[in-house]
């Protein structure tokens, strides 16, 4: 029986189970470039130049172990443009008997190959995750709520990572209490390693520039590992120089320092070219304090396989709900970085430099603005899965909508990460350089970010003042005069008829 085994872009793992029991001698490896993937969100060029790139190697090093690989490129002139286009093309040059994939990470793509027809079409479970979607699924019936943490244990107990017998190693679960110290003074990261281009990824690099000349971030500052081994060569300099201070500072921002002592590998796991398994591996061995590698790995097997499952179980209504009722228009700054907010600004312009920007910068910088903002929760999604090179939407939906908006009603966290000036003023460098002063609540200079806290909880009173994790904040609002919410609310109109 002859079969075409479909490689997408973001199933590049050597061991993917659509190639499991492949035979060399009669099966096809089909990997496709279209269009389609490359407009459904516009796309950040590093991230189109990383995929087409890690893609483009990733079908060399099939070949070169004695594969045949059909690879569509996306200027072939007969590209149809589309995985059902290609699919059906390649169904008819080939003459399979089955068509055998990995289950898509992406609800979307999923429709596609469910009404693809005319072969018979095999659906392999994706087993690089730790957590099944049938696990998940099975993790969160009967549950009212569902909370990471829970999930979290449930994960160290199945993989043994960190743990002593029954126990969690070192007595806690959870060492989260030890982490988010502001920046250290006079402690610099080791700089994070960048990849020079070889000849593939310069070929994509020429096409991306060509054919993507409008879309957004620059391409210039490109250094991202686009095979495997270099993948691993980044992991192992994150080991080595930067786990020991993760946890320490895995909150911290500075001005100038995108990468700090993050593991920059989200583009790598997502894509295929390393595995969670082998990652948490090497973190759990590493030579560094047990509050690192706990909140490290807690990353992994805790919140990346947690928004995982909880997008399949919840797609595609998940997408759909807007809780605080949010319609306010993405400001153009979120694409030309061009704002006197320079937490905003520097947050914005590292992403226009590096298709990269760490959680936090993510969370209580660009989210926290659009959720005291009221964004629009689609259009901020949209940014979110356009600008960062790790961005694919079973990862970058839950974090959007529900970590940062809210949308989702607090499905996903027990409260709205909202805060005033006073948490990023804490945790970063940010405001000495910036025009407005985060110690002022009022007037043309004070930081936009104190008189918007406050406007949002007025504005979400209803929905929100019965959240115990709020119970502070509302007790704070209840104790305030009304000349000082009225004062609130105009300073916030003002600013938002500005923006
Ligand atoms: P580190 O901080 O070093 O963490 C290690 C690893 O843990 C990451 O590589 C990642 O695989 C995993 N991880 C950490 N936090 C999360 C999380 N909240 N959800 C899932 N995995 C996590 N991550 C993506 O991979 N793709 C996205 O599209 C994406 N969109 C996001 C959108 C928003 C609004 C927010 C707040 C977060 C988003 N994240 C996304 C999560 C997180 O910001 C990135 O995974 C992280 O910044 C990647 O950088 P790193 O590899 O240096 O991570
Ligand atoms: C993100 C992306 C882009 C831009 N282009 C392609 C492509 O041309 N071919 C491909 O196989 N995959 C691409 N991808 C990644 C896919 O969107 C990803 O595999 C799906 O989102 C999985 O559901
Ligand atoms: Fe951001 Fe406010 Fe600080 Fe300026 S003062 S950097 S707007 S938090």
């Amino acid at each position: 029986m002859k079969s075409l085994r479909l490689i997408l872009g973001d199933q590049l793992s050597p061991d993917i189970t659509a190639l499991n029991g492949a035979d060399k001698a009669r099966d096809v490896l089909l990997m496709v470039e279209v269009a389609e993937e490359a407009a459904y969100a516009p796309h950040h060029k590093q991230k189109l130049a990383f995929i087409f790139a890690a893609m483009r190697h990733y079908a060399a090093e099939r070949r070169a172990e004695g594969l045949t690989v059909d690879y569509v490129t996306l200027e072939d002139a007969a590209n149809t443009g589309s995985f059902t286009g290609e699919v059906a093309r390649a169904i008819a040059r080939h003459q399979p008997d089955a068509l055998i994939v990995t289950e898509p990470s992406e609800w979307r793509v999923e429709q596609m190959i469910r009404n693809w027809a005319g072969v018979d079409v095999v659906i392999r479970e994706d087993d690089r995750f730790f957590c099944t979607r049938g696990e998940f699924n099975a993790w969160a019936t009967g549950r009212n709520s569902y909370r990471m943490e829970f999930f979290y244990r449930e994960m160290r107990k199945k993989t043994g990572l960190l743990m002593d017998g029954k126990n969690p190693r070192g007595g806690e679960w959870n060492y989260d209490s030890e982490n988010r110290k502001p920046p250290p003074k006079g402690l610099k990261p080791a700089p994070a390693p960048r990849f020079a281009p070889d000849a593939i990824t310069r070929a994509v690099l020429d096409m991306v520039a060509r054919k993507f000349a409008r879309n957004f971030g620059d391409l210039e500052t490109f250094g991202w590992a686009t095979t495997r081994l270099d993948a691993l060569n980044a992991l192992d300099h994150f080991i080595t120089h930067a786990l020991q201070h993760f946890g320490d500072y895995q909150d911290a921002m500075v001005e100038g320092e995108p990468f700090l002592w993050h593991a920059v590998i989200s583009p790598y796991l997502n894509a295929g070219l390393l595995s969670p398994r082998e990652v948490c591996a090497a973190a759990e061995k590493a030579d560094a304090p047990l509050n690192a590698i706990e909140g490290f790995i807690r990353q992994i097997i805790g919140w990346r396989e947690y928004v995982r499952g909880l997008y399949w179980l919840k797609m595609p209504d998940y997408a759909a709900t807007n809780h605080l009722n949010a319609h306010r228009k993405l400001p153009w700054f979120y694409w030309s970085g061009e704002t006197e907010m320079n937490c905003l600004a520097q947050a914005i312009s590292d992403t226009k430099r590096n298709a990269y920007a760490h959680h936090i910068q993510r969370l209580m910088v660009t989210g926290n603005f659009a959720l005291l903002a009221g964004l629009e929760p689609r259009e901020v999604e949209e940014w979110y899965l356009a600008v960062y090179v790790d961005a694919y939407d079973w990862v970058e939906l839950p974090n959007t909508h529900g970590m940062v908006l809210f949308a989702d009603g607090g499905l996903l966290a027990s409260k709205p990460y909202a805060a005033s000036g006073a948490y990023i003023n804490r945790m970063s460098n940010y405001c000495k350089g910036c025009r407005y002063d985060v110690k002022q609540k009022l007037g043309p200079d004070a930081c936009p970010f104190n008189y918007l806290y406050w406007d949002f909880l007025i504005r979400n009173e209803e929905k929100l003042k019965g959240n115990m994790r709020l119970a502070m904040p509302y007790m704070n609002l209840g104790r305030m005069k009304d000349d000082d919410r009225e004062a609130i609310v105009r300073e916030a109109a003002r600013f938002f008829d500005k923006l």
